[in-house]
């Protein structure tokens, strides 16, 4: 297995609409092994496979607690085919937006279907803390971040920030 760079913000793939998976095999296995590895290291709960630079609608989650063995899901093409009227509030952070969390309201249930990491397709109902994750997952697969939901102001505010940091890190990386 194998770390891999998690690509931040104002880094415009993050804006990428993520391709299909034709087939899943022993590479996609091993690339699904490097996320989670990756995604456990950050910490995070979940991560798709854009945010490691890889354009393909492939994401993992693990909402396993510190001290519980890890549980880590696969999900290769997600689509969302059914959410709740119902919504629920979830207080979000991502690990292309580090540090930085705020409120989102989202449909509190979803039921989602996807293929597994045995090329099988399968249905979840997901709801709590999975559906908030896979929602916010699977809007990484269309080039959607969670700041997309909050007001102008503060997305603006939190781009201006990280786009200030990229540059400061470039400048300092140039020879002179
Ligand atoms: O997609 C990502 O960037 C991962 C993100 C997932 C997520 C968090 C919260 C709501 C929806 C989706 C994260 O994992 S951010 C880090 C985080 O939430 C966390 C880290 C350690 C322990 C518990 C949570
Ligand atoms: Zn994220």
């Amino acid at each position: 297995m194998a770390l891999r760079p998690i690509i931040i913000l104002p880094d415009q793939k993050l804006r990428l609409l993520s391709a299909p998976l034709e087939r899943v095999d022993d590479e996609l296995r091993k690339l699904m092994d490097d996320m989670v590895e990756t995604m456990h290291e950050a910490p995070g709960i979940g991560l798709a496979a854009i945010q490691i630079a890889e354009a393909i609608r492939l994401l993992v989650i693990d909402l396993a607690k510190k001290d519980e063995p890890p549980q880590p899901q696969y999900f290769i093409n997600p689509e969302i085919v059914w959410s709740s009227d119902e919504r629920s509030v979830y207080e979000e952070g991502c690990l292309s937006i580090p540090e930085y969390y705020e409120e989102v309201e989202r449909p509190a249930k979803v039921r989602a279907r996807f293929v597994d990491r045995e090329g099988k397709q399968q249905e979840i109902l997901a709801e709590g803390l999975l559906a908030t994750a896979l929602q916010h997952e699977i809007d990484h697969l269309n080039g959607v971040l969670f700041i997309d939901y909050i007001s102008k102001l503060k997305r603006d505010r939190v781009v201006k920030k990280f786009a200030k940091m990229a540059k400061r890190a470039a400048d300092g990386e140039r020879p002179l």
